[in-house]
């Protein structure tokens, strides 16, 4: 069975191939409600499971950057951040603090509905890295990479295994495929 990962970013589908077999990217505007990664990827995994008929899982994926000096800036507005303000900014914003210390933080939320007429249940993990804000470098991967560095790298200077490997959303999804591993509908489908 195919796990619909639901997002407009196909940066993120890229990544999450990396761990699963069976990724089906889907663009669904689900709504977000205001509050912790938590709780929207949480909230936006069970209306897109409704959504798109209430059968096949779903994955979301809530993440944001979050600046020391910025106390958490931009944090649960990171995408309507790098829309307004764009990148750039965002490291001129922190260009002056002496402390340009950060982490990145994303968390997936997996609904699925594991006895045909059960509840649905969502399922949470979540992963994160430190890095610092500098001066854009690099071209490759998506959103804040090329300003967040990670052991003098930025992420836009990794390619997506590298990115991965040290990465926010490589440790939530090799969680997330661990757990899915011991699933027993997974353990079904491969047997
Ligand atoms: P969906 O909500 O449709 O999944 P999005 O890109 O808007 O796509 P988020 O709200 O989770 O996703 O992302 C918040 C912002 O952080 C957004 O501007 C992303 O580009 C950026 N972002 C997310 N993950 C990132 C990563 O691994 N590296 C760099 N920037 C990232």
């Amino acid at each position: 069975m195919p796990i619909r990962f639901v997002t407009s970013n196909e940066g993120k589908a890229d990544e999450a191939r990396e761990y699963l077999d069976d990724v089906e990217r889907v663009d669904y505007d689900y709504t977000e409600i205001q509050g912790d990664l938590e709780t929207v990827a949480a909230a936006g995994a069970r209306d897109a499971f409704e959504a798109l008929g209430g059968v096949d899982p779903v994955l979301v994926d809530d993440a944001g950057l979050f600046v020391r000096a910025l106390d958490g800036f931009p944090g649960p507005y990171s995408s309507y951040v790098e829309d307004t303000l764009g990148v750039d900014r965002v490291w001129r914003l922190c260009e002056a603090e002496d402390d340009r210390r950060a982490h990145f933080r994303t968390v997936l939320a997996y609904a699925h509905r594991p006895e045909e007429d059960g509840d649905v249940q969502v399922e949470t993990f979540e992963g994160s890295v430190p890095g610092t804000i500098v001066a854009p470098r690099g071209d490759g991967g998506f959103g804040y990479d090329p300003i967040f560095e990670h052991d003098g790298t930025t992420m836009a200077e990794m390619s997506t295994a590298e990115k991965n490997a040290v990465s926010h959303r490589g440790r939530a999804l090799a969680t997330f495929a661990d757990w899915l591993a011991g699933e027993p509908a997974q353990r079904k489908g491969a047997q």
